[in-house]
């Protein structure tokens, strides 16, 4: 076998010459690699590698706050950045205590189990006395809060899905709610060695499975054959799901032994689904009104899913929204109401497509982690309220139940994430950015993050360094050499955190004595022991190193969601109070939540289409995943490059859209809220409905900073709206967002988001 690396998008074989690699191939093993990864080495990123440690100007010469992400770097030496950080980290703590430091460093750093960015700093900072953390993530904020209460948590529930294969054998129908986009399946969280979706959806069609795509873009199904798609509104699927239900209980359809044996709560359900409660029965007229999809085919969808073996799937970013929490739960409850849970190519998924893992047959165990310490702070924040802690310290907030306060933060350590990437109303964050004395970024390249910090420590990337790549339920573990010299002075994130832990006297609680051959050997040992109580046999480290990969099997029987629950609900009960599916939840309701009441309900979004503000901003922008990066990682490479439209993001428009504003495809515009505007590039394309708009994210920040708020690439996130997704999970709601587009001014400026920044030398 040749040389391999391994990145989320999957496993590459390494072309080496002269000791270093010169080209990346698709590994041999995948049925369908990723173009993505394949661009790792390309000269244009190289270009924007940062290669020495550098300090923001004014921050060096007095510590202003003011400057950020204009201002020129100093470059230093190592030693003179590590005492910079270590001395600002140790006045810090003294001053303020750790609850001053925010070390969420939320983001998906790199695949890599050992050199885990987020782990890494985790560790460091425990190691010093710990930190504010962040919880969920930008992916899930609202379904990881709610899942636990009505089915189980997330993770749990990712991780058996029934497999692809099973699908293909039993599924007659598959409704999809956001389609089944393979682009998002690319990836997998450490790496997706074997891609499955394509397949797997393919041989679904071909064994018959006819398939709705429900979503405001068609194009985010392709299953080789024609399938229908029924357009809806963003972020109005919860008021048709809710109509899916009422047809199925107004025509006698649902499965009430499986209602009053495996779920609770139905019958309080039923009072609001009525109308009994409210007062408006949830009919297919009623959501028809809201969703824009006509009765007739609400009606006739609900009949053919009680007819057939039929699996409902639902995106992740139905839940991105305001009040996301609900889709999620009519989602389970429409399934609850078909009975199908547990039955193979029955029930329901959360997000087949949205990642390679969901699907996936191989057996699962923990993979080889970087343990974290203990973080002896209490102080946290949902993921996604980091502008709001920002600027609202010592203010209260609610999520899950309880109420907590906002901590005042003086320093920020991020690695291996780019909150100028992730986060919504960007021109907010920049303005809380000001608020914290010191910014620490570890990164790679000079990304917007980087850019936007005050000591800047240049990392190695997975090509420089030796690791294991894993991801879990894939098909292999797979070792990682170092195939490259380090660029410029780069360091492992480990002994940029290793020097730190050493000048603040925390150096062996950090690294417990081990080098990185040594940690690796250790932690894959660990693994490997967790591995054959999982019943998989593994090699040990020298022979993994030797072999470059070791396969893992799938288990003689594929997953099936649920099914033991099914099979028997007292043997294996849900880890909800109950033990069973909660329709209605005592613990949600006992919150008292006003908007997210104890069981699901259609609640209109701040921002849609029916919004009274729709008329000033007319179009509902989607920022989903991009297809040629992940999030902002690679924007500068070939591939992301050549989708852009005049250098600037791709703007999906409807052909009446564009024809009602005079866009033509090419053209450059602007769009604009009265959060912020973007430049962007039309692509004018029947896959969106009409008063949608799509601008994928990614497109790395460039804020013109010229007053007006405006950014020039395309990045969507100056024009998101920055609330939480309930009082329940405060989650990102990034889908939820109305917008206006025009042409844009003549001669519009020109994008400078790949540029360097001044660097200048220490004087
Ligand atoms: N509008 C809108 N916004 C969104 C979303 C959306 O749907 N719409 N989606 C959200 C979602 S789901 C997510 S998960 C977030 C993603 O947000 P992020 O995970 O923050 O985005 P990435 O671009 O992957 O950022 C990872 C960064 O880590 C750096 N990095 C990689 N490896 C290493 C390493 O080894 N060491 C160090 N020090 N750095 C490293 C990379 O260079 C990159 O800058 O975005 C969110 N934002
Ligand atoms: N190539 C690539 N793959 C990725 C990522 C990436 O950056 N690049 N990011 C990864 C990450 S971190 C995550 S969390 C996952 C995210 O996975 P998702 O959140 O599921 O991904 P999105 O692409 O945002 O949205 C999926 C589809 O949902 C549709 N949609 C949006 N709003 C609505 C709505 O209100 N109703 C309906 N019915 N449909 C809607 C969109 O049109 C889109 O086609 O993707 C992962 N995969
Ligand atoms: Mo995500």
């Amino acid at each position: 076998m040749a040389i391999l690396t391994v990145s989320h998008w999957g496993a590459y074989e390494v072309e080496m010459a002269g000791g270093e690699a010169v080209a990346l191939h698709p590994f041999r093993n995948d049925p369908d690699p990723s173009p993505i990864g394949l661009h790792m080495l390309a000269p244009e990123l190289d270009r924007l590698r940062i290669r020495r440690p550098a300090i923001r100007k004014g921050w060096l010469e007095g510590r202003a706050r003011t400057g950020r992400g204009r201002e020129p770097f100093v470059e230093v030496s190592w030693d003179q950045a590590i005492d910079l950080a270590a001395g600002e980290l140790r006045r810090v703590i003294e001053a303020h205590g750790n609850r001053a430091i925010f070390g969420g460093s939320y983001g998906w750093s790199s695949a890599g189990r050992f050199h885990h960015a987020q782990s890494q700093v985790h560790r460091f900072l425990n190691s010093i006395g710990g930190y504010v953390r962040s919880t969920d993530s930008y992916s899930l904020g609202a379904a990881r809060v709610l899942m636990p209460h009505i089915v189980a948590p997330m993770d749990e529930l990712m991780a058996q899905h029934t497999a692809w294969e099973v699908l293909a054998e039993h599924t007659r129908l598959l409704v999809t709610f956001g389609g089944v986009p393979a682009k998002n399946a690319q990836i997998s969280q450490g790496g997706a060695m074997e891609h499955r979706i394509p397949g797997g959806l393919r041989r679904m069609a071909e064994g018959g499975c006819r398939f709705v795509n429900i979503s405001p873009t068609r194009d985010d199904l392709d299953t080789g054959a024609a399938f229908e798609w029924v357009p809806i509104r963003p972020n109005t699927d919860a008021a048709l799901m809710l109509a899916l239900c009422w047809v199925l209980q107004a025509e006698g359809l649902h499965d009430e032994a499986f209602l009053s044996t495996h779920c609770i709560g139905f019958d309080h359900f039923l009072a609001y689904l009525t109308g009994a409660a409210d007062g408006q029965p949830k009919t297919p007229a009623w959501a028809a009104s809201i969703t824009g999809v006509p009765a007739s085919r609400i009606e006739a969808l609900a009949r053919e899913m009680a007819a057939t073996r039929t699996m409902l799937n639902i995106a992740w970013s139905l839940q991105r929204a305001h009040h996301g929490e609900q889709p999620f739960w009519a989602l389970v409850t429409l399934a609850a109401m078909l009975g199908q849970i547990g039955l193979p190519g029955g029930g329901f998924g959360l997000g087949y497509g949205a990642t390679n893992l969901m699907g996936s047959p191989n057996a699962r165990f923990s993979g080889p982690t970087l343990p974290q310490g203990h973080n002896p702070v209490r102080d946290f924040i949902p993921v996604a309220r980091i502008a709001d802690m920002l600027l609202k310290p010592g203010t209260p907030f609610s999520y899950n139940g309880a109420t907590h306060t906002y901590p005042d933060i003086r320093l920020i350590y991020w690695a291996g994430g780019n909150p100028f990437h992730h986060h919504q109303d960007l021109n907010r964050l920049m303005q809380a950015w000001e608020a914290p004395e010191t910014v620490v970024v570890n990164e790679q390249f000079w990304t917007p993050a980087a850019r936007m910090a005050d000591i800047v420590l240049p990392a190695t990337t997975t090509l420089e360094r030796e690791d294991v790549g894993y991801a879990n339920r894939e098909s292999h573990i797979i070792h990682m050499p170092a195939v490259k010299r380090a660029a410029g002075e780069a360091r492992d994130d480990y002994a940029i955190f290793a020097a730190l832990a050493e000048r603040l006297g925390a150096g062996a609680r950090f690294t417990e004595g081990r080098d990185a051959g040594e940690w690796l050997r250790h932690l894959y040992g660990e693994s490997r022991q967790r591995a054959a109580r999982a019943g998989v046999t593994l090699p040990d480290w020298d022979s993994l190193r030797q072999a470059g990969l070791a396969a893992i099997a799938p288990p003689a029987s594929p997953p099936v969601f649920l099914a033991d629950f099914r099979r028997d609900p007292e043997a294996h009960p849900l880890p909800t109070p109950s033990g069973r599916i909660e329709i209605f939840s005592d613990a949600i309701a006992g919150f008292d939540i006003p908007d997210c009441p104890g069981h699901p309900v259609w609640r209109a979004p701040a921002e849609w289409l029916g919004a009274p503000s729709a008329d000033r901003h007319p179009l509902h922008l989607l920022s989903d995943q991009p297809v040629t990066r992940l999030h902002s990682q690679l924007d500068p490479s070939p591939l992301s490059m050549a989708d852009k439209v005049a250098g600037r993001a791709p703007l999906s428009l409807h052909p009446d859209d564009a024809a009602a504003r005079g866009l033509t495809d090419g053209q450059v515009v602007r769009v604009f809220n009265d959060r912020g505007a973007c430049l962007a590039g039309v692509r004018v394309t029947d896959a969106v409905m009409p008063g949608v708009a799509r601008l994928s994210t990614g497109a790395w920040f460039d804020p013109a900073l010229d007053g007006t708020g405006l950014e020039r690439h395309g990045n969507p996130n100056v024009l998101t709206l920055d609330i939480g997704a309930s009082g329940l999970s405060q989650g990102c709601i990034a889908q939820t967002c109305l917008v206006e587009v025009e042409p844009a001014p003549a001669e519009p400026p020109a994008v400078r988001a790949h540029e360097l920044p001044v660097l200048l030398p220490m004087r």
